[in-house]
């Protein structure tokens, strides 16, 4: 993992659970001097984090705080790839930028960019996300998976499928289903979206920047008003505050496998589980694509993840992109 020096010692702290540390000791493992422990003790103290001096002992982390930084998703981390190297901002304008340039850059499969405030979020189409200080996940994954441009799309489910299961092993208040291509959605209510971004040649993918904002722990008036009957969080659902990182992790070792999963066996492989979550098969919806407005029920997706619409006049459509509104709920 590429932690850097200051978060190598927190994610050591984090793992001792509130147990006292000895600075030499620390010094020792980490081949650096006690006085510059002491200076990133310094600089985590400024960020919200709090030490006490234990007499003989050394230092104890008393105060964690609510903070989606490196060091604390790499305490819950358990994957082979994703999530060792982490880019981690207080305030960005978009983490799909960074990741843009740091695709270009070479970056490696599964770099994480997350933010705790995004000022430009962005959603498909030009549309705005909204990304409060500190209350959701605004991350961004760099994935390089061998396959062509036309199957990007599909990540995009697979992605979807990844958070939801996460969000089952995690909490037992609510239960999320996936709108077909891009949403999260708690009891009707838009939790999570994901906007997948490609850098392609003509026939391979270079890099995949899969954006995935999730509303975690939102109170309703920290929504805008205008999406405040459109809009939900876990919390909100759930109940009670969540952790973030802990939250950012499974969703890591989730996208992981079911990416290594879907890059071995195809889309085939993920289609039932995207099923078995599905809040848009069997409904009777209306999808708007670029061309044209389409109204039937949702019987299915292909093994390729295109949605099938049965019309009422009984011919079966096809469609590859749409935004979808799923009627009489
Ligand atoms: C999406 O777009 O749902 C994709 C959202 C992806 C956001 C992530 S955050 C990390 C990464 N960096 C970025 O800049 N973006 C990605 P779409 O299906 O177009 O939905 C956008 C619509 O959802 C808006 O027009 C609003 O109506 C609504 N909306 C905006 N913010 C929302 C929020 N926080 N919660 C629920 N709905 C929201």
């Amino acid at each position: 993992m590429n932690l850097s020096m200051k978060d190598k010692i927190l994610q050591r702290f984090l793992s001792a659970k509130g147990e006292p540390i000895s600075g030499q000791q620390l010094a020792d493992e980490l081949g650096i001097s006690r006085t510059a422990i002491w200076k990133h003790l310094q600089t985590l103290q400024e960020e919200g984090y709090e030490f006490v001096t234990i007499k003989k002992k050394g230092y104890r982390l008393v105060e964690v705080p609510d903070r989606v930084d490196a060091a604390k998703i790499s305490s819950f981390l358990n994957t082979k790839r994703f999530g060792h190297a982490i880019h981690y901002f207080e305030e960005i304008d978009s983490t799909q930028s960074v990741a843009q340039q740091l695709a270009r850059q070479g970056a490696e499969d599964g770099t994480v960019i997350i933010a705790e405030e995004q000022t430009g979020g962005k959603g498909r189409m030009q549309r705005t996300w909204h990304s409060a200080k500190g209350k959701g996940i605004w991350m961004t994954i760099i994935v390089r998976p061998n396959i062509p441009p036309h199957q990007a799309p599909q990540l995009t489910l697979v992605a979807a499928v990844s958070v939801v299961l996460a969000m089952k092993s995690l909490y037992k208040n609510f239960m999320p289903v996936i709108k077909w291509p891009n949403d999260i959605l708690i009891n009707g209510k838009k939790c999570a979206g994901i906007l997948t971004e490609m850098l392609a040649e003509m026939d391979r993918v270079e890099g995949l920047l899969i954006g995935i904002g999730i509303n975690t722990n939102h109170e309703l008036d920290d929504f805008p008003e205008d999406i405040q009957s459109i809009a939900t969080s876990i919390a909100i659902e759930e109940k009670q505050k969540v952790d973030r990182a802990q939250l950012v992790a499974e969703i890591l070792k989730n996208l992981e496998y079911y990416t290594d999963e879907y890059v071995a066996h195809g889309f085939k492989s993920i289609k039932k589980l995207w099923e078995e979550h599905s809040g848009t098969i069997g409904k009777r919806i209306k999808a708007t694509t670029i061309r044209e407005i389409i109204e039937g029920q949702a019987v299915g997706i292909t093994d390729e993840g295109v949605l099938e619409i049965l019309l009422d006049d009984g011919q079966v459509k096809k469609v590859y992109s749409a935004d979808i509104e799923i009627q009489n709920e």
